[in-house]
């Protein structure tokens, strides 16, 4: 673990020369680089690095709230604390390599103040060659039931977002944050932006394809455990609203998020929810002159 700009941070790499970088604070990962050393994750030019605001790029956790969709801060507060190294991921195998690892977030005094449950969210965070890999458990530690909502907000950096098609959420309902969160079905075969969206696609498949053509690339999200997920782009005038967005962000980035809102998850006491997400980039060749 190494500082910069004075908050802790953990480098991870693999053999074929991808990396990522892991922030204690928020249990972020900040950043996400493929073995020609390009940076996959949007972050933000304008982000504040200064706690307690959140940091407006790679992947925030958003728990134990989304949106303003409860009485907890914006996105719930897990993106806004310092977590430490979990030196008991059990059950899960072992991390004993630098392309791992794994962080804890307990309940904390503070915490109870807003949220009265004892709750512990671990995350592993693992990459191998062409893919970076989260797993979110959270266990109930309290003598009570409660449920919880869970993002795992993904800010996919993109060459210019008018260039960006969304496959696999077709047909799908999905509500609308700009229509007064009403409920709508997706027509498009495509999602292509060309215009602010802010959208919870509901019970979606595993496999979502984010195409980037004039990257030559596709992101392919495959999740677990999330049956959500949520596209938003703030595009200009919203942008502008966001003092840590810079005034161009939009044009480069595109939020493509795994997500349990819709059903927020149950848990009875000492009981343990886990969850996976696969980012994973597929150099599409087959794209080039269309
Ligand atoms: O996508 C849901 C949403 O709440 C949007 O309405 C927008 O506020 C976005 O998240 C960004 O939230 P943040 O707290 O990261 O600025």
């Amino acid at each position: 673990v190494h500082d910069k700009d004075g908050l802790p941070r953990i480098i991870l790499t693999e053999p074929t020369g991808s990396s990522a970088e892991v922030l204690l604070y928020g249990g972020q990962v900040v950043s996400w680089k493929n073995e020609r050393r390009e940076e996959l994750l949007f972050m933000s030019s304008k982000s504040f690095w200064k706690p307690p605001k959140a940091i407006r790029g790679g992947i925030p956790v958003c728990f134990p709230q989304f949106g303003n969709l409860g009485l907890l801060e914006q996105h719930g507060f897990a993106r806004n604390r310092f977590w430490s190294l979990d030196e008991d991921a059990s059950p899960l195998p072992p991390a004993n390599n630098q392309s791992t690892v794994d962080l804890i977030l307990k309940s904390t005094e503070e915490d109870i103040k807003a949220w009265p449950r004892g709750f512990e969210l671990r995350l592993r965070i693992s990459i191998s060659p062409g893919k970076l890999t989260l797993i979110p458990r959270v266990r109930n530690v309290d003598n009570k039931a409660f449920s919880f909502m869970f993002a795992l907000r993904n800010y996919l950096s993109v060459s210019d977002i008018s260039e960006v098609r969304v496959e696999g959420l077709e047909t799908l309902d999905y509500f609308d944050y700009l229509m007064n969160k009403e409920r709508f079905t997706e027509q498009a075969d495509a999602i292509t932006f060309d215009g602010e969206i802010d959208r919870v696609y509901l019970s979606t498949p595993t496999k979502i394809a984010i195409i980037d053509h004039e990257k030559k690339r596709t992101f392919e999200l495959r999740k677990d455990g999330m049956p959500d997920s949520v596209v938003w782009n703030p595009w200009d005038k919203k942008a502008k609203a966001l003092p840590d967005m810079g005034v161009d962000g939009y044009k480069t980035m595109l939020c493509v998020d795994s997500a349990a809102i819709e059903n927020p998850i149950v848990l009875k006491p000492f009981e343990e929810w886990r969850g996976r997400q696969e980012l994973s980039t597929v150099s599409s060749s087959y794209c080039s002159g269309q």
